[in-house]
């Protein structure tokens, strides 16, 4: 309640008016906005203007920064304040588990054959001769071609005979 007096009053004596003030106290005084949040004063109310990450009327709500499912290649979100976290499947890294593991750092690949990563592991693309997982394994020989008959000279002499080929 607010006392005026008024002084320019023609009559005589004593005049005076009052005003209430309906809300008493600043609403905001209690600091009813939480995590940082602005408050505002209403002649009988007070709003929070939240700080970024939490929401509701207190700005009690620490927002959830996983619900957007950030985490790539089965990471695990953990909610943080503006932010999260991602928990990433072994060999998996970057902020949202992102990169994949370099499957090639150890050279697996052998004899020259050309490591390629892959989601959950590599595979190895082998030089002609190289076969196998890691280009490990020579590529067998083909048997050559059967060799045509040596062409008959005169027939002076027999054939010498030639020892088996394998
Ligand atoms: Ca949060």
């Amino acid at each position: 309640m607010v006392f005026v007096s008024d002084d320019s009053a023609a009559e005589s004596g004593f005049k005076f008016s009052f005003e209430f003030e309906l809300t008493g106290p600043d609403p905001c005084e209690s600091n009813p906005c939480q995590h940082d949040g602005e408050c505002e004063s209403h002649p009988d109310y007070y709003t929070c203007k939240c700080s970024d990450g939490f929401a509701g009327i207190n700005c009690e709500i620490d927002m959830d920064e996983c619900a957007s499912y950030p985490c790539k290649h089965g990471g695990t979100c953990v909610d943080g304040v503006r932010d999260y976290t991602c928990d990433c499947l072994e060999g998996f890294t970057g902020k949202d588990c992102e990169t994949p593991p370099d499957f090639c750092a150890s050279n697996p690949c052998e004899n020259g054959g050309l490591c390629v990563n892959r989601n959950v592991d590599f595979v190895c693309s082998c030089p002609r001769d190289f076969m196998g997982e890691k280009c490990e394994e020579p590529v067998p020989t083909p048997s050559p071609p059967p060799t045509p008959a040596p062409t008959t000279p005169a027939p002076t002499q027999p054939e010498p005979t030639e020892p088996a080929k394998n």
